[in-house]
């Protein structure tokens, strides 16, 4: 006759199988890496490039962790982007989803942020798949998708904001993710 504890360890023992189960399943398809560097801005690095703006990390009221990124326009300008390229860690054929969390401060608050995932390289000029989203001042997710043409070797993932931009236009990103779709 099996004791109480006995039952309770059996029970516990049959637990632990089952998960080690599951987890030797579900590593047979890893999720997908994230390709984007450094994507919570949680190191020092920025690693985001400007197109008429300048980009800052800054503390606290981040989406997750500490630190957000800080995009704002250069003055003068009617549009601003930050962006990251992905150079030789796309495959063609496939398609790639970015996603990430984004907030309007100052005159950016009820305007349109679009997100970008651009291929380039090859011969082709430019081609975008884009999602276009109205910054509130709250953090929002945002998405956009691209399938790789032949010949791209590179993929650019901007955020953007297309027009109305005022003097004391920002907006804040966040939770960045670069992932192949299955
Ligand atoms: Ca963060």
């Amino acid at each position: 006759m099996m004791s109480e504890s006995n039952t309770r360890q059996l029970k516990s023992l049959f637990f632990l199988l089952f998960s080690l189960f599951l987890a030797s399943c579900s590593s047979g398809s890893p999720s997908p890496e994230n390709l984007i560097q450094n994507p919570g801005f949680e190191d020092q690095s920025v690693s985001w490039g400007t197109f008429q703006s300048t980009v800052q990390r800054v503390q606290g009221g981040a989406h997750q962790g500490n630190w957000s990124l800080e995009v704002k326009a250069s003055p003068g300008q009617q549009a601003y982007s930050a962006w990251q390229e992905l150079k030789g860690k796309i495959i063609e054929g496939k398609a790639y989803i970015v996603t990430g969390w984004v907030k309007g401060q100052g005159g950016a608050i009820g305007q349109k942020l679009c997100v970008l995932a651009r291929e380039a390289g090859g011969s082709a000029p430019f081609e975008d798949g884009e999602s276009c989203y109205t910054l509130t001042g709250e953090w929002q997710p945002v998405s956009s998708s691209r399938t790789i043409s032949p010949g791209r070797t590179i993929l650019q993932v901007h955020f953007f904001r297309p027009n109305q931009v005022r003097p004391d236009d920002v907006f804040l990103m966040d939770d960045m993710h670069l992932r192949e779709i299955d």
